[in-house]
């Protein structure tokens, strides 16, 4: 067994090396799901709602691409270069992220890609499901940015002229002042190597597989759509526990 074996490896050898392919099916599936497969550091929160649930800002084969293949990929990678990186330490996505220089691309590149999609999933809520931001959260933000029409304005704004695939942020920075900006691929403000730095608490993914199955390339409307699916109650809670 080589060092950096991960405990999974070990498991998954143990398994193939001693007990043959036939007789692990003599073993009920759950006892072995239970039992021998251990947990991944990193999976997936299930969806909030349903793939149809936000139709029709976005339709429900988007959704079920999105979160079934693109961001399981960034778990599985996540996951795979955790095992060699992490080097049998517990990190927590937080901590992987703000050190992200310490770390591969891949690695960056993929619990980015967890990160931002885990808030992104609960950050929307369906259509008329919730009428926009209340309390601290909407004092704050008519506070920085003059309005609330400003504000949707400057975060459009930074949707739309980030070049290629990335994501706009509603975020705390270090001054614990909201700041709006984006970032590229799948980065984020969390990350010691992002050129905007502080706390998420609202993202707009605008990479292509995001939209593109209904609005093809039509950004702007996807953007302009998009607000109207906004979790303001989750956006609240996140600028509360950390203002
Ligand atoms: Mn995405």
């Amino acid at each position: 067994m080589k060092k950096n074996s991960t405990r999974r490896t070990f498991l998954k050898q143990g398994i193939q090396g001693t007990i043959a392919v036939g007789a692990l099916s003599a073993i009920p599936s759950s006892i072995l799901q239970a039992h021998s497969l251990p947990a991944l550091p990193f999976t997936q929160a299930p969806l909030p709602y349903s793939f149809q649930a936000l139709e029709p800002i976005i339709d429900a084969m988007t959704m079920e691409i999105h979160y079934t293949k693109h961001a399981a990929a960034y778990v599985k990678n996540l996951n795979d270069a955790a095992s060699i990186e992490f080097k049998g330490q517990e990190i927590s996505l937080e901590d992987a992220l703000k050190n992200s220089s310490a770390y591969s691309t891949k690695l960056r590149n993929n619990a980015g890609g967890h990160y931002n999609h885990e808030l992104f999933w609960k950050s929307m809520v369906a259509p008329g499901g919730n009428s926009g931001p209340t309390g601290q959260l909407k004092d704050a933000i008519t506070t920085t940015f003059n309005s609330f029409e400003n504000f949707k304005t400057k975060l459009s704004e930074s949707a739309m002229t980030r070049f290629g695939s990335g994501w706009a942020w509603l975020y705390l920075d270090e001054k614990k002042t909201l700041q709006i900006g984006s970032t590229p691929n799948q980065d984020n403000p969390l990350m010691d190597v992002s050129t905007i730095k502080g706390l998420p608490i609202l993202g707009i993914d605008v990479w292509e597989h995001a939209y593109y199955l209904k609005y093809q390339n039509r950004r702007a409307e996807y953007v302009s759509n998009w607000f109207n699916l906004i979790n303001w109650q989750i956006a609240e809670e996140r600028f509360l526990k950390n203002k």
